[in-house]
């Protein structure tokens, strides 16, 4: 055996420049004669990918020998964003890094700026998917994600005159320096066929057709450890055995290859639209597909772990290993565990459910019932048939077993069970049903949303099973957040707590407190937030072409659109804002704490209100940006393509961010969470984990705004009676947009959303209109506290 050599000795600049250099040369991607900033960042990822490949064999290694419980994270979505700088700053070799490239002209950041987003996510799920991983693979567990390798992750917004534009997000143009193609690592996947009766009476599904799964691994670096675990992505394949010569010798190019076009399409895109029956089809297919490869793999490592364990000793797959579902999306590991327990390994009904039980978990992340995924019982039937049959058998035992020891529970059975045949022309299977019978243990993401769980959406279940619903309030990864995206602010609070431990340990920032009025560290701290809003104004020019003033107060809304997270309240105010400066007078206007708002977001392709208001936000801000009187006190930016990076620049730089989502609605939020971290201060509902940063920051540090969730069906039902009185300024504003002052945009339909019976049937379902109980008001505290913490006055313009 030949010892290979080792990478570079991660303290030596100098080696690791020729490491550099060495991959510029022998894992060449480009002419071996050029070295630009493109073919530098490849070759410098590819070294810092030689240390993570030691930390992550020598885990493997490690939790081979030792065996313990494992932890597989089950997501649709991965959130990861950029690698370079995580990675060296996880390793602690960011300054050995800075040195090398420097020998070669280049600063690091720039090198970063070269690497694209890995985007297989869509919002707050999937990059609290990629910080568990992170976190997972600090805290040293023994953990896994398993997602799907999309060939072109969240789309690319750009925003032309007609609004959103959507373009395919190419994160593997070139290629992902990360991944590692494991052509050891494949497995069958079966769609469609039948299923057969075997002699011994036990079943076998069979025909339809067969794909592969092969695995691409992403090494996560725990912070300070060695630990690094895996990011599986599968992609799926056909072999050469589906490619029909004759078929193509014969000039049928396309018939010929049709299972290897069927392969492509599972993981060409994340969520393919599901207006149509194909559509459907496809996000099942993606669902399964992930489910059966990452089972098939943990049951395969689950046997390897130990040589001797065979089918004896499957009652000890719980103890070896955790399925975390997250969402209802990979549901059908489910079933597959059964299918694959009783079919492939010969398991009885009762055996295999047990372990299956006692494996799940699940965990929600929204009570809005258009996110409840129901699949169509006929698509399932056709597709998975084995599936459905063992959804039908679990649908059955449970309806069985709460007639038999809950029967006080029997009149709630149909909102229950599994599978609902109220429209016999329709039948569905409720994932979230089915996930809440299979799994041992259910979580919300936030202490009020895991209540609204037990009170309301799975109220019935929990009198069946008290001790299942649990709450695991979200959080974000300390590192990526704040030590690598905001050096300026991480450097001076462990310069006053003496001490970084707090990169791991949070309640260590309480050490702050008692320098709460040091003017020393106030002068440092504001002069660290100016010099991330000048960043962030940079940021802004680049990518819109809009100068704005980093002295004004920079108030940030990013997140998906969607109407329940109230966009449209918050541009709604800008234009009412714009309104009353134009009818000020100079004099006025002077005491007028000038203020940019930036509002970033991509609205899901075929969610047509969401669409209108990424207009809105852009023809708004047309106008008031150019608007002389008025674009020294307000600027309104629409922040095209916000991405995990774009991000990494707001965050730092935001002043006030907008959390005001109609309570009970956001499960959780986690940007609230970043943007606190970031010394940045929040007008927000009590919704999600607002509630609880609320807590912890203090009531004086937060702008609570609007009605809470326990109020929202009295608003409603008091709107629907005809008691909405609507506030003047909420009817000024919607006026000036009626009256074309921001174009000629039929901004019609989204302004009927806020009025009568429309949208939802019911008007104003949001109740953007209609945001609190009248009386008491936050706005004076809110005046005071933003004209303390940004040592501006505020506005008096509402
Ligand atoms: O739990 C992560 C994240 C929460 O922070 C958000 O509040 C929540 O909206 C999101 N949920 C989803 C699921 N579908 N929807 N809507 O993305 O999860």
């Amino acid at each position: 055996k030949v010892k290979p050599a080792a990478s570079p000795a991660a303290d030596k600049p100098a080696e690791i420049a020729g490491n550099i250099s060495y991959h510029a040369q022998y894992s060449p991607h480009f002419s071996p004669l050029a070295f630009g900033p493109e073919e530098a960042f490849y070759a410098t990822a590819e070294s810092v990918r030689d240390h993570l490949i030691e930390r992550w064999n020598d885990t493997y290694v490690h939790f081979h020998k030792t065996d313990p419980k494992q932890t597989y994270y089950l997501s649709m979505e991965y959130l990861q964003g950029r690698a370079l700088t995580n990675a060296v700053g996880n390793l602690g070799i960011t300054g050995a890094y800075a040195e090398a490239v420097k020998k070669f002209g280049y600063e690091l950041e720039a090198l970063v700026g070269q690497e694209k987003d890995a985007a297989l996510g869509n919002g707050g799920l999937g990059r609290l998917a990629s910080c568990f991983l992170d976190s997972m693979a600090t805290l040293n567990l023994p953990a896994w994600g398993y997602g799907l390798r999309y060939r072109y992750g969240l789309f690319k917004q750009r925003i032309t005159k007609e609004g959103q534009e959507e373009i395919a997000e190419d994160w593997l143009d070139k290629f992902s320096p990360w991944e590692i193609p494991r052509h050891d690592v494949v497995f069958p996947v079966r769609f469609f066929g039948h299923v057969e009766i075997l002699p011994d009476g036990s079943r076998k599904w069979v025909g339809g057709e067969v794909l592969k799964a092969l695995a691409y691994d992403v090494p996560i670096p725990g912070y300070k450890t060695k630990n690094a675990i895996s990011l599986r992505l599968w992609e799926a394949k056909a072999t050469a055995e589906d490619f029909n010569l004759f078929q193509f010798n014969d000039g049928q190019y396309e018939s010929s290859a049709q299972l290897h076009a069927r392969a492509e399409q599972i993981c060409a895109v994340l969520y393919p639209g599901d207006a149509t029956e194909e559509g459907k089809l496809l996000r099942l297919k993606q669902q399964f597909f992930l489910c059966s490869a990452s089972l098939q793999d943990m049951i395969a490592r689950f046997k390897e772990r130990k040589a001797d364990r065979v089918s004896g000793k499957w009652s000890e797959f719980p103890s070896k290993v955790a399925v975390q579902l997250n969402d209802t999306h990979p549901t059908l590991a489910i079933p597959e565990l059964m299918r694959l327990l009783m079919d492939e390994e010969g398991l009885g009904w009762d055996e295999a459910w047990d372990i299956t039980y006692r494996t799940v978990s699940y965990t929600n992340h929204t009570v809005l019932p258009e996110a409840l995924e129901k699949w169509s019982q006929i698509v399932m039937r056709k597709l998975l048939p084995r599936h459905m049959e063992i959804i039908e058998e679990i649908d059955k035992r449970f309806r069985e077993m709460v007639i038999s020891k809950h029967k006080e529970m029997e009149g709630k059975i149909d909102s229950m069970k599994v599978l609902d045949g109220s429209n016999p022309q329709k039948p569905v299977v409720r994932m979230a049903n089915l996930c809440v019978v299979s799994s041992h243990t259910v979580n919300g993401v936030a202490e009020l949303h895991s209540n609204i769980l037990k009170q309301e959406l799975f109220a019935d279940y929990v009198s069946i099973w008290p001790n299942k619903f649990q709450n695991k309030t979200n959080g974000i990864t300390p590192r990526r957040w704040l030590k690598f995206c905001n050096p300026e602010l991480s450097e001076i609070i462990t310069k006053w707590i003496k001490t970084d431990q707090w990169t791991s340990d949070l309640d260590l920032l309480t050490g702050l407190r008692k320098f709460a009025d040091d003017e020393k560290l106030h002068a440092e701290w504001a002069a660290a937030k100016l010099a991330c809003k000048k960043r962030l104004a940079k940021h802004v020019l680049d990518a819109t072409g809009v100068t704005i003033d980093p002295t004004s107060l920079f108030d940030i809304q990013i997140k998906r659109i969607h109407e329940y997270k109230r966009q449209l309240l918050n541009i709604l105010g800008a234009v009412y804002r714009y309104k009353k400066l134009k009818e000020m007078s100079a004099e006025e206007k002077q005491k007028v704490t000038p203020r940019t708002v930036m509002i970033g977001g991509k609205a899901f392709a075929t969610y047509t209100n969401a669409k209108r208001i990424v207009k809105l936000v852009n023809d708004v801000g047309a106008v008031v940006n150019n608007d002389p009187e008025v674009n020294k006190y307000l600027k309104v930016v629409f922040i095209p393509n916000y991405n995990v990076s774009v991000a990494e620049v707001l965050i730092p730089g935001s002043e006030l961010s907008q959390h005001i989502s109609t309570a009970g609605m956001e499960a959780s939020g986690t940007s609230n969470m970043k943007f606190s971290l970031n010394g940045c201060v929040i007008i927000g509902t009590l919704d999600g984990a607002n509630v609880e940063i609320r807590e912890e920051v203090g009531e004086d540090n937060f702008f609570l705004f609007g009605a809470k969730a326990d109020q929202v069906a009295g608003l409603r039902k008091d709107r629907e009676n005809g008691l909405f009185k609507p506030d003047p300024r909420f009817e000024e504003a919607k006026q000036l947009i009626r009256s074309g002052a921001f174009g000629s945009y039929n901004y019609e339909p989204l302004l009927d959303s806020l009025e009568g019976n429309s949208g939802f049937g019911r008007g104003d379902y949001f109740l953007v209109g209609m945001p609190r109980r009248s009386g008491t008001s936050s706005l004076a505290l809110l005046r005071e506290r933003i004209g303390r913490c940004s040592q501006h006055q505020m506005p008096s313009v509402g």
